[in-house]
């Protein structure tokens, strides 16, 4: 059974994914901070085959650490699934505030390197495999007050292009899938817990589910060996561009 590492599992897309891999038939390693929903989602999946991982991946330390402790049936990483990462905030530049740049940049850059890190030993010593990382359209379309996070996001998207190149002679290969408006705690976060206004993002149209997503990502990882498709990009229906919605 292939096996599949899942970071940011605890919710979103992270989640769905994992749930859609594991009705695609791979076994799942899930990765988060929050323990009580992992479980769930691991009770959730049965029988698939679960392990969860509970830390964050801004830690490098705790990401090595908690990648050392797969068990056996759960080393050999097929498909990895950086995902993990959000937004804090929404100002312009001069206004924004230090503590969420460095929380998005740990997150959505570095994070998605200490994974990589850690997992890339056993995808060279097993000459395959494939990293999928989650950016977003937010890393290509420049909008007002998207600053830090679109720089992460461009970070992500940059990273996959040459981690692609990188990895080649390894046959490991690398794509990004690259989001809109997706519904999930993702505005609810950037927003720090003001729910009203995370739920006027979504107004109007119909937003991307986690489930729109997961899909794609699913038959993005599941293409036989001969096939890369690298770059995704996935709208809403109603989105031209990431802050370009029509609402009715
Ligand atoms: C989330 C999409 O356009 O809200 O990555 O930044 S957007």
């Amino acid at each position: 059974m292939p096996i599949a590492f899942v970071t940011g599992a605890s919710s979103g897309i992270g989640r769905a994914t994992a749930v859609a891999l594991a009705q695609a038939g791979f076994g799942l390693v899930v990765c988060g901070r929050r323990p009580e929903r992992l479980a769930e989602l691991a009770a959730e999946l049965a029988p698939t085959p679960v392990h969860i991982l509970v830390f964050d991946v801004r830690d490098r330390a705790a990401t090595e650490a908690a990648v050392a402790t797969l068990p056996p049936a759960f080393q050999a990483i097929d498909v990895l699934i950086n995902n993990a990462g959000g937004a804090h905030g929404l100002e312009p530049i001069q206004h924004g505030n230090p503590a969420d740049w460095d929380a998005m940049l740990d997150a959505n850059v570095r994070g998605l390197l200490h994974v990589t890190h850690a997992l890339l030993p056993g995808f060279t010593a097993r000459k395959g495999g494939f990293i999928l990382n989650v950016s977003s359209v937010a890393g290509r379309d420049a909008y007002a007050n998207g600053n830090v996070y679109c720089a992460s996001k461009a970070a992500v998207s940059m990273l996959t292009r040459t981690m692609r190149l990188d990895l080649l002679p390894l046959r490991i290969r690398v794509a990004e899938i690259n989001p809109g408006a997706v519904e999930t705690e993702f505005s609810e976060v950037r927003f720090k817990g003001d729910k009203a206004r995370a739920a006027k993002v979504y107004d109007g149209f119909q937003p991307l589910s986690p489930q729109d997503v997961a899909e794609v990502i699913v038959f993005m990882v599941t293409r036989p060996p001969h096939v890369n498709l690298a770059d995704v990009v996935l709208l809403a229906g109603a989105q031209g561009a990431a802050s370009i919605i029509y609402r009715e």
